[in-house]
C-alpha cells in the first residue's frame, strides 16, 4: 500500500488544496442557504448572501456556529438533505443539555472512513495488520470510525469496543494485534495490566492510534516505552464527523487535517478574529464536503495552532499542533489559568503514572486545588518519609509551572476509578 492511503490527495499541491476548498466553500454556502432555514436566517442576520462568498478569503463574512446552535437546532434543523438520503447518526455522550447529533449519507461515511484509513496508513498500517479497535462502539464515533478505516485499509479488524480488559488482552495476544486504537488513558491502563500479568513478551503491537481526549508528549513517551510501540495522535469531533479529521504521521510533528474535506481556521477566542499561522487560538472548521450535516465556521473550543508548511513525510495538508486544551476546560484557580495537561506534564516528568485526578474546591472564598495521583506498586512499599518527600517535590514543581500552590496526595495504586473511554480528570466542586 505504501506510505499513503490516497497519495494524490494527501500530497496534492497547495494550489490544488485551495481550489478544493474554495469550490467546496461556495458550494456548501449555496446548499445551506437554499436548504436549511436555520442557516439562511443566520446568514440574513449577518447580512450575507452566497453571492458575497467568492473564496475562502471571504470566510470572516460568515457567522460562526456553536454547540448552542446545534442544541437549538436539535434534532433535524441543521440537516441539509431530506431524511431519506441519510443513513446513519452518531452522537456525543452529552453529559449536559441536549445531545449533539451528526447525520451521514453514504458519501459522508465514506469520507469519514477515508480519514481514518489515512490515519492507519500514516501509522504504518497495511493489509497485513491486525487492528484492535478498543474505542467504544455505538453512538460514540471512535469505534465505528476506526472500524471503517481499518476495513478500507484491508486490515483484520477486531471490533472490541471499550472495556473488559481480560477479553481485550486475550484477543490482543491470541490474534497478535499489531495496531491498537483507543483513548490514551485506556492505552495506559492496558499497559499497566500487561505489566501486572507479565505478558509483555506475548504482545505484538507496533503502533497505537490514540485520541478523543487531551494527552501530553510525556504521556506519549510513557505509553510508547511501556508498550514498546510508536503512539500516534488522532483528532476529531462528532459534530464534524468523528475521528480522522486530523491525524499524525511518522514525523509526529502535528496532525494533518483532511483539507480536501475541511477548511480550518484559527481565531482569537475573545475577538473571534483570525490569527496568523503559528499563533495559538481556537480551532474553527467548515466541513464543506459533508452532504447531510455540513457545518460552517463551527467553533470547536479546542486550542491549538496551525502550520501549512510541507511535512517531511510528503503530506501537504496543514497540520495542527497537539491539542493544548479547550477554551472551556481551562480551569481558573485563584485567577490563574490552569490546564489539566500542564499538571499531567509535571506528574509524568516526576515519574508518576498517568492516573490522576484534580479536585478543585472553594474554601472560605478561596480556591483550592488538590492533585490525587496514584503511586506505582513499587512506590507503595516505600517508607512514609519517601512518599512525603515525593509529594513535596511535586508540590514545588507544580508551583513553579503554574505559580499556585496545589496540595498533592499520593494515593494507593488503583484507587482512582479507571476509565475505559475518556478519563475524568477534573472534579470541580465549585460548580455544584
Ligand atoms: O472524541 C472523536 C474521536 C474518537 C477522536 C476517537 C479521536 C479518536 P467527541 O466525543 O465529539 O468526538 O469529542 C470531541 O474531544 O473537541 C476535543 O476536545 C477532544 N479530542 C478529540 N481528539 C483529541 C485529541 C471524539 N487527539 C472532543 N487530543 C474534541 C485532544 C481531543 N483532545
Amino acid at each position: 500500500m505504501g506510505r499513503y492511503f490516497q497519495e494524490e490527495i494527501e500530497t496534492a499541491s497547495r494550489e490544488q488544496i485551495e481550489k478544493w476548498q474554495n469550490e467546496g466553500l461556495l458550494d456548501v454556502v449555496k446548499r445551506v442557504y437554499e436548504n436549511v432555514p436555520y442557516y439562511r436566517k443566520k446568514m440574513e442576520e449577518a447580512g450575507v448572501t452566497p453571492d458575497d462568498i467568492k473564496s475562502a478569503a471571504d470566510l470572516p463574512k460568515l457567522p460562526f456556529l456553536t454547540k448552542d446552535d446545534l442544541r437549538e437546532a436539535y434534532p433535524y434543523d441543521l440537516m441539509a438533505l431530506p431524511l431519506k438520503d441519510c443513513v446513519r447518526i452518531q452522537s456525543t455522550s452529552g453529559t449536559t443539555g441536549r445531545r449533539v447529533v451528526d447525520f451521514y449519507t453514504h458519501n459522508d461515511i465514506d469520507m469519514w472512513e477515508n480519514g481514518c484509513a489515512r490515519a492507519i496508513v500514516a501509522a504504518g498500517g497495511d493489509d497485513e495488520d491486525v487492528v484492535q479497535v478498543s474505542y467504544g462502539y455505538g453512538l460514540f464515533t471512535g469505534g465505528p470510525g476506526l472500524n471503517g478505516g481499518s476495513h478500507k485499509v484491508g486490515c483484520l479488524t477486531l471490533p472490541m469496543s471499550s472495556g473488559n480488559t481480560d477479553r481485550q488482552l486475550q484477543f490482543m495476544t491470541d490474534l497478535g494485534a499489531t495496531i491498537l486504537c483507543c483513548t490514551p488513558s485506556y492505552a495506559s491502563y492496558l499497559a499497566e495490566s500487561i505489566h501486572e500479568r507479565n505478558i509483555k513478551d506475548k504482545i505484538k503491537l507496533k503502533a497505537g492510534i490514540f485520541g478523543a481526549e487531551a494527552w501530553s508528549e510525556e504521556m506519549r513517551h510513557d505509553i510508547e516505552d511501556r508498550l514498546g510501540i510508536k503512539a500516534y495522535d488522532i483528532y476529531g469531533l462528532t459534530e464534524i464527523e468523528g475521528p480522522g479529521v486530523a491525524f499524525e504521521c511518522a514525523e509526529q510533528e502535528g496532525m494533518h487535517i483532511c483539507e480536501d474535506y475541511f477548511l480550518p481556521e484559527i481565531v482569537d477566542p475573545d475577538t473571534l478574529l483570525p490569527v496568523p499561522d503559528g499563533e495559538i487560538g481556537e480551532l474553527v472548521f467548515t466541513s464543506f464536503a459533508k452532504e447531510a450535516f455540513p457545518l460552517i465556521r463551527y467553533r470547536t473550543k479546542d486550542i491549538t495552532y496551525i502550520t501549512r508548511e510541507k511535512c517531511k513525510c510528503g503530506r501537504t495538508h496543514a497540520r495542527i499542533h497537539r491539542l493544548m486544551g479547550r477554551t472551556d476546560d481551562m480551569l481558573i484557580i485563584k485567577g490563574v489559568n490552569v490546564y489539566p495537561s500542564q499538571v499531567e506534564e509535571v506528574l509524568i516528568k516526576h515519574g508518576m503514572p498517568s492516573n490522576y485526578q484534580l479536585v478543585v474546591d472553594r474554601v472560605n472564598n478561596s480556591d483550592t486545588m488538590e492533585v490525587n495521583v496514584e503511586m506505582t506498586p513499587e512506590m507503595f512499599s516505600d517508607s512514609v518519609a519517601d512518599i512525603t518527600k515525593k509529594e513535596k517535590e511535586i508540590v514545588n514543581a507544580l508551583k513553579s509551572m503554574l505559580g499556585i500552590y496545589a496540595k498533592v496526595k499520593l494515593v494507593e495504586p488503583k484507587s482512582i476509578t479507571r476509565s475505559e473511554g475518556k478519563a475524568v480528570r477534573v472534579i470541580d466542586k465549585r460548580k455544584i
